[in-house]
């Protein structure tokens, strides 16, 4: 037994929000989870602070899935971001304080390596195909061997994904929504000349991804599939929105474009028909939204029944704490395919110190016991909340929001 003595909720903004669980044990280690909900932040702290601590305090911290099916079907109301991520950030913590009572990684508890490292992808983005395309020269130079290409389309004021200035682009950009204009006839006229010219400049062996950001309807991703498909992509994720998961059926019906969806899932009931009807190629639901450690086993375990491979959300919305959970995940997996790398800033990484390390495309989790991510609490108060939230899309046509 390794009694659960207390837990804390931190928020902090190193660089951007981030929200994180911190649990200690009588006489035993702590473990560390993520909680971060981009933009909405302070509904999972208290989701935690307020409705889960209290029931953890005194558990054993050894008892992961029975904790996890006491949170998850103890509350009645099952699933939705705020609750799965709040639960994830308990698995997380407890994972980490199971492996580091073990003395060993977080991955040799998962079943050990099934790979020597994690192939990662980065994001190249650009105002023109031009300056993407040198992006991605410059990223390939760092080693990456994936690399995801956003323009700025032709005749949009702003496209998200994309950098406004030098800094790199940040999802939660504004303290209220900012609202952009779309238009679907743009965007796609401009997306098969940014593939053709970085396939042209990059050559075969670097894979290619695109991230529609959900913003088309079924048969315009029907449509663009087709189009990129000579420049052979690695994968187009989110072509549309997967409230209903039947549209990807058109979708599939058109294309042999390889395709990714999930990073908003948080459950496996949202990727159930998806995955059984073989309509995607890679699930994206991740470890941070989508349950903990727990949970995205369970995905990726019925996704391995129908050739469907992982590709998990990294981006920087995601702490450290995630990418290091992921990335054991992903050493363990038998069906992994690919991890999403969207590099933390100075501060942040200087918060979250972790035992991951990138080299030559691929990352590797580290051996220190545990996930070996970290939280700085001193460092972390002095970087208070901001609110901040992602943006909006209206088309240009009409009043409309896009699916974003
Ligand atoms: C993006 C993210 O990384 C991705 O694939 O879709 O930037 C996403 O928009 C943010 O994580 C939203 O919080
Ligand atoms: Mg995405």
């Amino acid at each position: 037994m390794l009694k659960i003595e207390s837990a804390k909720v931190i928020v902090s903004c190193p660089g951007r929000n981030f929200v994180t669980l911190k649990i200690e044990t009588k006489d035993g280690p702590y473990g560390v989870g993520d909680a971060t909900l981009n933009g909405r932040e302070l509904a999972v702290a208290s989701y935690l602070s307020d409705h889960i601590v209290p029931c953890l305090i005194g558990r054993d911290a050894h008892r992961i899935e029975d904790i996890w099916q006491f949170l998850y079907r103890g509350a009645y109301w099952r699933r939705g971001p705020v609750t799965m991520t709040a639960i994830a950030a308990v698995d997380m913590a407890l994972w980490d304080i199971k492996a580091k009572a073990a003395g060993m990684p977080l991955y040799q508890l998962l079943g050990g390596a099934a790979r020597d490292g994690v192939l990662a992808y980065c994001h190249a983005n650009g105002k023109t195909v031009e300056e993407t395309v040198d992006d991605a020269l410059r990223l390939k130079e760092k080693g990456y061997r994936a690399i995801r290409l956003q323009s700025g389309v032709p005749g949009l004021a702003a496209t998200y994904g994309v950098a406004k200035g030098k800094l790199p682009y940040e999802p939660a950009d504004a303290d209220l929504p900012a609202e952009n204009l779309w238009s679907s006839e743009k965007y796609l006229r401009s997306v098969p000349s940014l593939f053709e010219a970085g396939r042209d400049k990059l050559g075969a062996d670097v894979h290619l991804l695109h991230d529609v950001h959900h913003r088309l309807t079924p048969i315009e991703a029907a449509r663009l599939g087709r189009d990129v498909e000579p420049y052979r992509l690695f994968w187009l994720e989110d072509p549309v929105v997967a409230d209903n998961q039947e549209s990807f059926r058109l979708i599939r019906g058109h294309t042999t474009t390889p395709l990714a969806v999930g990073e908003v899932f948080n459950s496996i009931f949202d990727c159930k028909t998806l995955i059984e009807e073989q309509l995607i190629d890679y699930i994206r639901a991740t470890v941070v939204h989508a349950g903990g450690i727990t949970h995205v086993r369970r995905i990726a375990a019925l996704a391995d029944l129908y050739n469907v491979r992982t590709g998990f959300h990294g981006a920087t919305d995601l702490s450290p704490v995630t990418m290091a959970c992921a990335l054991h995940v992903d050493l363990s997996l038998p069906n992994f395919g690919i991890q999403e790398h969207m590099a933390h800033c100075e501060l942040t990484e200087s918060v979250f110190p972790h035992a991951y390390k990138f080299e030559n495309g691929y990352f590797h989790p580290g051996d220190t016991p545990g996930h070996g991510a970290d939280i700085d609490e001193k460092q972390a108060a002095r970087y208070p909340y901001k609110r901040a939230y992602l943006p909006v899309n209206r088309l240009e046509q009409g009043g409309a929001m896009t699916n974003w």
